[in-house]
């Protein structure tokens, strides 16, 4: 069971495109990888980090973290990745391992989708030659599977919905957030596709096909934002590739990776060989006599893709998706507002990542059932003042809570 309040993100795609190897790059957890379709089969949840700015060099204190590393005043925050057995074309049919594909899906906030951006993979996932596939072909198969997937959910139910409007009367954004809320999609995903389109300003029973078809697929995008992380930039045909895409899906955050190569720069740190941190553009070698010829090549061709690319684009991936995507932005709960501590005397303990929106009760309800019960009011301990229970908290906000039931710790 998920925490409340922490979203999660999917990573999805075509079989074989190296969904997986990005999961093991970005979460160092052990997964089956291969050249082949369908390797992965149940999925893999891990933890990976996102960084944020501490607030600790703004407030000029030395801080004893919990939760996140803290490395020259950037927090490693932890997020969850689920990595999920990969889709071929009419999945939402069930070929492939598609409904598994999807239902495991249901618990994703949002996506990352990994596609071969050398075109390298056929629409089957075997391999074939970088620039055979159109990698453009699979970021639009993939949204209309989730698509065909989600309407076919709403379809089962949708003579019940039309009798329960037009003749008892429901609501019927009540009873789509009841069919829907099991994908995740909430009443506030319903209530902005309806406001934002006039072809849902009529009774649902009025509704034609496309109109469902349109509302489901507008729904897919409000409630399951997506970045491409385009993969496989070490191959030929990867940096055109990505160029057209990028002109043809405007709007879209897409972003050039190297899993592999990212797997093998964690792998090679952890085993003390050279310095490198998710995300930087170089590394640094620390015992050239500790590496083989094969390894101190392997590592000139990923220095190259640095320098052509800037990173390796896994870590930009995941944090455009948690920051960008779905709106989440760190705050520093404390117990104690001058001294910025909890009550054994940590300082800056915590850090929480919450959605855009989320209200100085919201925050509470996250840190404890009953310190959102029993909420009086809160401090903004950067600036002394008290906040009511319906502040919308801001970016890197540290606050103290004030509860009339006590939390122990
Ligand atoms: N050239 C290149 N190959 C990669 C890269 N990332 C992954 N691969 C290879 O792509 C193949 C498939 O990788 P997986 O991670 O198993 O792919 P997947 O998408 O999880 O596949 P399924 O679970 O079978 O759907 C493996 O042979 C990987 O080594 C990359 O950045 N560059
Ligand atoms: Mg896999």
């Amino acid at each position: 069971m998920k925490e409340v309040g922490l979203l999660i993100a999917g990573i999805v795609g075509k079989t074989n495109v190296g969904k997986s190897t990005f999961f093991c790059a970005s979460t160092l957890a052990p997964a089956k990888t291969g050249p082949y379709p369908f390797v992965t089969i149940e999925p893999n949840r891990g933890i990976a980090s996102i960084r944020v700015n501490c607030v600790c060099k703004d407030l000029n204190v030395k801080d004893n973290p919990r939760n996140a590393l803290c490395i020259n005043g950037i927090r490693w925050v932890p997020v969850e990745l689920i990595d999920v057995a990969g889709l071929v074309p009419d999945a939402h049919k069930g070929k492939g391992l598609g409904n598994k594909f999807l239902d495991d899906l249901r618990q994703a906030d949002g996506f990352i989708h990994v596609i071969d951006a050398a075109g390298a993979t056929d629409a089957n996932g075997n391999l074939c030659p970088p620039g055979t596939r159109n990698p453009s072909d699979d970021v639009k198969f993939l949204e209309n599977e989730i698509t065909m997937w989600m309407l076919g959910i709403l379809m089962k139910d949708w003579d019940r919905i039309v009798k329960g409007v037009s003749q008892l009367k429901e609501d019927p954004v009540v009873m789509l957030t009841e069919r829907l809320t099991g994908l995740m999609i909430s009443r506030k995903h319903i209530l902005t596709v309806i406001k934002a389109h006039d072809e849902f300003n009529k009774r649902v029973d009025q509704w034609t096909e496309s109109d469902l078809r349109f509302f489901v697929d507008c729904l897919r995008r409000e409630s399951k934002p997506m970045v491409i992380a385009a993969n496989k930039i070490d191959l030929p045909k990867a940096e055109t590739n990505i160029a057209q895409l990028k002109s043809e899906f405007k709007g879209y955050t897409v972003i050039g990776c190297a899993a592999e190569a990212e797997f093998a720069l964690r792998q090679a740190a952890k085993k003390g060989l050279i310095s490198y941190m998710p995300g930087d553009s170089e590394f640094r070698i620390l015992d050239d006599g500790k590496l083989s010829d094969k390894q101190k090549e392997g590592l000139k061709k990923i220095g190259d893709i640095l320098k052509s690319w800037g990173s390796t684009g896994i870590q930009e991936s995941i944090e455009a998706i948690y920051k960008k995507e779905l709106k989440m932005m760190p705050v520093f709960p404390v117990e104690d507002a001058n001294k910025y501590t909890d009550h054994k005397g940590n300082i800056l303990p915590d850090v929480f990542l919450i959605q855009q929106g989320t209200t100085a009760r919201g925050l509470a309800y996250r840190i404890h059932t009953d310190l959102g019960e029993g909420f009086l009011y809160a401090v903004d301990a950067k600036t002394g003042q008290k906040i009511s229970e319906d502040y919308q908290l801001k970016d890197r906000d540290v606050v103290k809570i004030v509860s009339a039931k006590g939390v122990k710790g």
